[in-house]
């Protein structure tokens, strides 16, 4: 196969309540959409940069340079045996995970509607439903943090994350603790801390939490190791994994007990593959991250989860509880029971509604084979 049209759109959708984390606010969701054209059938993937560099350092400004001036350029050239060949195909290229996995996930969506086939069959994963889980954002204080997690746990989700910071950390878990003794609850700091506050950390074991994640330096393995030492609750690391030579090198350290996958932070779906097959072989628990994704992005992580490594709920919750209409139809739904639908339609497996993506799009460009 060979790539005869690419199509990059910037999208902005109006977020249904701002999401808050340690490193910022998000309002309004700007993200490029890679839509990749070969044999007359077109696939589409959703690119997890922000308009800023706050959470890493890609934006959709170098996105959108590194796919057209490096990346485009190699994938027209390859002929494409499998999808798997595109990340090897981009190694020259340092870094730019996420312009990678836009691309190359937008050949994985091309290659499972070419073979007619949902993507979950073309991963090597399984149909079926995924356990849904929900990442809750900082919020005004204690009070409307319980009112959050009631509401979600009400409408079904298993599991609960929300984001810490210093300052509004032990408080708040000892809080959610008193109202949900049994609930699986875990705190994602997106590098908020240093080891300075480590005795602060190691509070926090008397919570029982699943999982602490990202609590030290963006790009750190090292200070991680020396605090997992520290720690009984394990450490899950997230930004500092960019493909399965980071993980390995994390869980030789003894960095972190558990892996957080997010497709767009690893190149793609091959990187995903292969942090998920590392994992595996060492009984190292994985579950898929979250981007505030459209439906695009947010179908592409349900089939991931379908594959057998993953057996914690990830961050992937309902459409809904992000934008009033998504671009997918249907969106996607949590069951009362806190389980998503795996669907079994070519690709992404939901309708991409058109008129609804043109009306979001800020610009489009598109490059054809030379
Ligand atoms: O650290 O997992 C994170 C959102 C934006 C950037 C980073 C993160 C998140 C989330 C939200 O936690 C997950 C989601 O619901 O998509
Ligand atoms: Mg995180």
């Amino acid at each position: 196969m060979r790539l005869e049209r690419l199509e990059v759109r910037q999208l902005s959708l109006k977020l249904r309540a701002p999401f808050e984390t340690s490193f910022g606010r998000t309002t309004l969701k700007q993200f490029l959409l890679v839509s990749a054209s070969a044999d007359g059938v077109t696939g589409h993937a959703e690119c997890v940069a922000d308009a800023d560099p706050y959470y890493l350092p890609e934006t959709n400004v170098t996105a959108l340079h590194v796919l057209r001036d490096f990346l485009a350029p190699l994938a027209f050239a390859l002929e494409i045996g499998h999808p798997r060949e595109l990340l090897p195909a981009f190694a020259r290229v340092r870094g730019h995970e996420m312009a990678k996995a836009a691309l190359e996930m937008a050949v994985w969506e091309l290659w499972a509607r070419r073979e007619r086939q949902p993507l979950w069959r073309v991963l090597g994963g399984r149909a079926g439903f995924i356990e849904a889980g929900v990442s809750v954002g900082l919020q005004r204080d204690a009070a409307a943090l319980v009112e959050a997690v009631t509401r979600e746990v009400e409408a079904g989700y298993k599991r609960v994350k929300i984001k810490i910071k210093p300052g509004r950390d032990l408080a708040l878990v000892e809080r959610l603790r008193r109202h949900f003794p049994d609930l699986p609850l875990m705190v994602d700091a997106n590098s908020a801390y240093t080891l300075a506050d480590a005795e602060q950390l190691a509070a926090l074991d008397r919570f029982w939490l699943m999982m602490i994640e990202q609590p030290l330096g963006w790009d750190d393995i090292v200070d991680h190791a020396t605090l997992q030492k520290r720690l009984a609750t394990p450490v899950c690391l997230d930004e500092s994994i960019h493909g399965p030579d980071d993980a390995r090198r994390a869980l030789e350290l003894g960095a972190c007990q558990i892996l957080n996958v997010k497709v767009g932070r690893v190149g793609g779906f091959g990187g995903a593959l292969a942090v998920h097959e590392l994992c595996r072989a060492r009984s190292v628990p994985v579950w898929c991250g979250g981007m505030l994704e459209s439906g695009i992005g947010r179908l592409a992580n349900v089939h991931l989860q379908t594959l057998p490594g993953f057996t914690l709920p990830g961050d992937t919750s309902a459409s809904a509880r992000y934008f009033e209409e998504d671009l997918v139809d249907p969106p996607v739904v949590v069951s009362p029971q806190g389980q998503i639908a795996v669907p079994d339609a070519p690709g992404i497996g939901h309708e991409i509604v058109w008129p609804r993506v043109e009306r979001a799009s800020d610009w489009c460009q598109t490059w054809l084979r030379p």
